[in-house]
């Protein structure tokens, strides 16, 4: 049975892509489809670049640079380095060599109007992953920041260049008229036997992939365990701005404070256990070490999820 059994995964960042791994390294394997966040895509240079879906990809095809998280390990920066040395390019989006290769293959795709969902699985396949890496949508749904000093941000702008320094006031999900829920991202929903929402940042990651029309209302009517993992440990986050995020926004700063806003949409959620213990009458939770600093811990806290999961779907 557990053979079969089909695992559907939001993610995005770094965080997601940790336990995407550890979930790829099960055995038996299950089958499974990551929802990936696109909110932080944006063209660059003239290329149209996808963070998330690339640390993903870079992720479970071994290829990651480990120390950063994203971006392809050892690679080298001779474009970049020519862009600042020769034309006085102010390069603040680092963009290595290698990593560039899957940039102009996207890019070129897209000018010849294949589907970022049908680009990204097959460059997914020809990199020998077997899971199914799905954009949340085809149709570009931006991410932007509000804030009081520097007005509305691009999200890499506020991300990368800004370092998320600036206070935000609000996060805004730019939904296009055309945006649709695609068929494969809602097959692998009403299909999954269990959804999980990934240790990301709950509103950079996480509430972009929510706000896809149709995909809150599709996930809040199945009847399958939906698990949250906590995306802090000891009261902060890992990495990212998540802690920093919850105060500007008034919220405190508590693994409770992330399962509240996730009401409606789970019913299980995997605590670490350095958080303070909290109950919350709709919920299930179970405390773990979430913390994903190898692939034992990774495969550990995949495997761990999953059986507590198990154990109490009807
Ligand atoms: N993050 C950085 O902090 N600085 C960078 O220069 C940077 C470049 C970059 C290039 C390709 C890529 O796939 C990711 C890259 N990231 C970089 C990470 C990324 O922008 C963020 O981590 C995500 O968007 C947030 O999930």
């Amino acid at each position: 049975m557990a053979m079969s059994e089909k695992i559907t995964v939001l993610t995005g960042g770094v965080g997601g892509a940790k336990l995407a791994l550890g979930l790829a390294n099960l055995q038996p394997p299950p089958q499974l489809a990551f929802i990936v966040n696109t909110g932080d895509d944006f063209w660059h240079l003239g290329l149209k670049i996808c963070p998330d879906i690339d640390t993903l990809i870079y992720t479970l095809s071994g290829a990651v640079d480990p120390r950063q998280g994203w971006g392809i390990a050892d690679d080298s920066a001779h474009v970049l380095d020519s862009l600042k040395r020769r034309y006085a390019f102010k390069a603040w989006f680092k963009l290595g060599d290698q990593d560039l290769a899957m940039h102009l293959l996207r890019t070129q795709a897209m000018r010849e109007q294949v589907s970022l969902t049908d680009f990204t699985s097959s460059i997914a396949r020809r990199l020998g992953i077997e899971a199914a890496i799905l954009p949340m949508c085809d149709a570009e749904i931006p991410t932007t920041i509000l804030t009081r000093e520097h007005g509305e941000l691009s999200f890499q702008d506020y991300f990368v260049k800004q370092r998320w320094q600036p206070a935000i006031q609000q996060i805004r999900y730019n939904v296009d008229k055309e945006a649709r829920l695609s068929e494969v991202v809602r097959e692998a929903l009403t299909s999954a036997d269990m959804i999980l929402i990934a240790p990301s940042n709950p509103w950079l990651s996480i509430a972009p992939i929510l706000a896809v029309p149709g995909l809150l209302d599709l996930l809040e009517s199945l009847s399958v365990p939906k698990v949250a993992i906590s995306p802090l440990v000891g009261g902060d986050a890992v990495k990212g701005p998540t802690a920093k995020i919850m105060r500007e926004m008034g919220l405190e700063v508590s693994a409770r404070a992330v399962a509240r806003s996730y009401a409606g949409v789970i019913d299980g959620f995997v605590d670490d256990l350095r958080n303070p213990v909290f109950q919350l009458d709709w919920l299930r939770a179970t405390r773990r070490d979430t913390l994903m600093t190898s692939l034992e811990r990774k495969v550990a806290l995949a495997r761990d999820a999953l059986d507590w999961a198990r154990g109490w779907r009807a």
